[in-house]
């Protein structure tokens, strides 16, 4: 039984006639249009049809921008060596990847650092800084990170250093006191758009700094940016758009060897929602998550097709190992909330647990999160493995990064295995670290905020938020946290949803439809795949297909209409369909070819049935 509350939104008929006839385009895309914020004619004519040069025209305007090309400049005349200095997950490493050759294009004497996840943790550190300082870097680049870091960046001045902050986070109340700051969530900084991803600003300030717009490097800014779940709107839509169609024609050796790894080198076209966010993404997260992002970074740079293979496969199967351990995890966690947890009194999930990967638990979370849909937080407590970021690992280095381990830390091999012969680091820390996933109605960092006092540090967003905590404080947190949702949730906020479009006829679902839909593509963040529903169907032909029977396949009639559906992952709804005279079906659209064929397929999403 299905237990998602379907919602139906409305979306603006008249608007939507208008567009439709101002444009010339159909009614449903011009309905869909509308519920997408969409509010007249050229609004909609901007979405639809993207203009890259008035991006790049805008950006040459940017004060910020140009102040921070002149230091630049200025560094490379004097011989200066800059260090780009940028975040682990991938919009950083896209950015630090598209700045780094810019500089190398201009002649800079340019390296990269990224950080170490589990032991240096997010932005700018001091270990680093000073490891950066006694190798002789004068001025420090920041990508996709900086902005908070008030304390480090005076640091930096302190010893003689200048940094330049490139980021897109949401600023605090003070800002650092770099020498130019780069934010497009800064007025002051005069972007056109605000919502550029960290990689969209660095590559912003790459195009200013060599007076082109280089379009090929617009396939790390689409990964960047889809991977960094920022709203796929406005500038980051064109982005995005023209960026997912250099993927597949890339010429930089890494992307090609990672499509070939990953089984899309015969893909037509490189997709935003499924290719981008749950193929190409994670395998090229996992450096950093498991591993060491440098990796990641080496990979988008490499000239080296050897060594470009090397590495790939080892992304491959670092994902892996960080899906097995994913998939540990989630078991450990799934049961701790039976034993642990009372769900009808604690209406936040929080869980701690030694030895939980710091790398996966927000992958976790959100699965927990899935299941009994509330706010998540889970703490890893305690000992936690950590893999080192020994700079060789199987015979590939990455040539432009320099090694940076600025915690000495007591090392005991606890565990090897895998591919590559880098055993797990333990080192004993007081400090827990947690990964909090929230739903509507629960803003996770308000809400963390009213916990200040019981935190060592916090951050995030109104979803998704990271802390540290002392582990003493952890009993106390978890009480506190759940007398703030009391408050706030609401009991018909615990109750999963499901957003739908639009009601559509199965006689109105055809090739010409999918094809108009595309229209509508890059989906993501603020512009979902459109989701439709039909009611009343009979259903014919059900059955399970696929390894262990997991997927449902059926076909749906009503009246002369009938068209195939597909369930993935839905196999075990089997007795729902077989026990139901008629269904009403949630679905997206998808293409289904075979045999030279192409037929239009619905992609279940929820099933409601009516019994027999
Ligand atoms: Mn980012």
């Amino acid at each position: 039984m299905s237990n998602l509350r379907w919602e139906c939104k409305e979306g603006n008929k008249e608007l939507a006639k208008t567009i439709a006839e101002d444009l010339n385009i159909s009614l449903i895309i011009a309905q869909l249009l509308t519920m997408r914020g969409i509010n007249s004619s050229s609004q909609a004519k901007d979405f639809l049809e993207p203009n890259l040069k008035e991006i790049s025209s805008a950006w040459q305007e940017v004060p910020s921008l140009k102040k921070a090309k002149e230091r630049i400049e200025e560094g490379i005349k004097r011989k200066e060596k800059i260090l780009i200095y940028g975040d682990y997950d991938l919009d950083g490493i896209c950015g630090i990847a598209v700045l780094f050759s810019a500089l190398k294009e201009k002649g800079a004497d340019v390296s990269y650092f990224v950080p170490h996840r589990l032991r240096e943790g997010y932005g700018l550190n001091k270990g680093a800084i000073l490891k950066a300082k006694k190798r002789g870097f004068s001025l420090i680049l920041t990508v996709d990170c900086g902005v908070k870091d008030v304390e480090e960046v005076e640091y930096a001045h302190s010893l003689g250093m200048e940094v330049i902050v490139t980021d897109h986070h949401l600023p605090s109340s003070s800002l650092p006191p770099a020498k130019v700051l780069v934010n497009p969530k800064l007025k002051s900084c005069q972007f056109p758009f605000s919502e550029l991803a960290g990689v969209g600003v660095a590559f912003a300030l790459a195009q200013v700094l060599l007076d082109d717009f280089r379009e090929e490097d617009l396939d790390l800014v689409a990964l960047g940016t889809v991977a960094d779940l920022v709203p796929l709107w406005g500038e980051n839509r064109t982005l995005v758009k023209e960026g997912l169609s250099w993927i597949k024609k890339s010429r930089k050796k890494g992307l090609q060897a990672l499509l070939k790894v990953s089984g899309l080198e015969d893909t037509p076209q490189i997709n935003a929602d499924y290719h981008v966010a749950y193929i190409l993404a994670p395998r090229l997260n996992s450096a950093g998550r498991l591993w060491n992002a440098a990796y990641g970074v080496e990979l988008l740079l490499t000239a080296d097709e050897v060594k470009a293979k090397r590495i790939a496969q080892i992304l491959d199967s670092k994902n892996r190992e960080r899906q097995d351990l994913q998939e540990k995890i989630f078991k450990e966690a799934l049961k701790l909330v039976e034993e642990e947890i009372d769900l009808s009194r604690e209406r936040v999930i929080v869980l701690s647990h030694p030895n939980w990967h710091v790398g996966v638990i927000g992958i976790v979370a959100s699965k927990v999160l899935e299941v009994y849909h509330r706010p998540t937080i889970l703490i890893s407590t305690g000992e936690r493995p950590f893999t080192p970021s020994l700079p060789l690992v199987d015979g590939v280095r990455p040539a432009g990064s320099y090694s940076c381990i600025p915690v000495e830390t007591t090392r005991r091999v606890v565990s090897t295995g895998g591919l590559t012969p880098i055993g797990a680091l333990a080192g004993s820390d007081p400090t827990a670290k947690g990964s909090a996933r929230s739903i509507e109605g629960f803003p996770m960092f308000e809400s963390l905020s009213k916990c200040e006092d019981l935190l060592l540090s916090f951050g995030g967003h109104k979803l998704a938020a990271g802390l540290t905590i002392k582990e003493e404080k952890i009993a106390e947190f978890r009480s506190r946290i759940n007398l703030i949702a009391q408050e706030v949730l609401k009991e018909e906020d615990l109750q999963p949803r499901l957003s739908l479009d639009l009601e559509i006829e199965l006689g109105g679902i055809n090739l010409k439809l999918l094809k108009e839909l595309d229209k509508l593509a890059p989906y993501g963040m603020d512009n979902p795949l459109p989701l439709f529903y039909s009611r009343g169907l009979k259903p014919e032909g059900v059955r399970l297909v696929g390894n262990e029977d997991k997927h449902l396949k059926l076909r749906v009639r009503k009246g002369e209409e009938e068209r195939e559906v597909i369930g993935f992952g839905m196999g075990g709804r089997l007795d729902e369909v077989l026990g139901s005279a008629r269904l009403d079906l949630a679905f997206s659209l998808g293409l289904n070819s075979w045999g030279g064929e192409e037929i239009v397929q619905l992609n279940l999403k929820d099933i409601k049935g009516i019994e027999r």
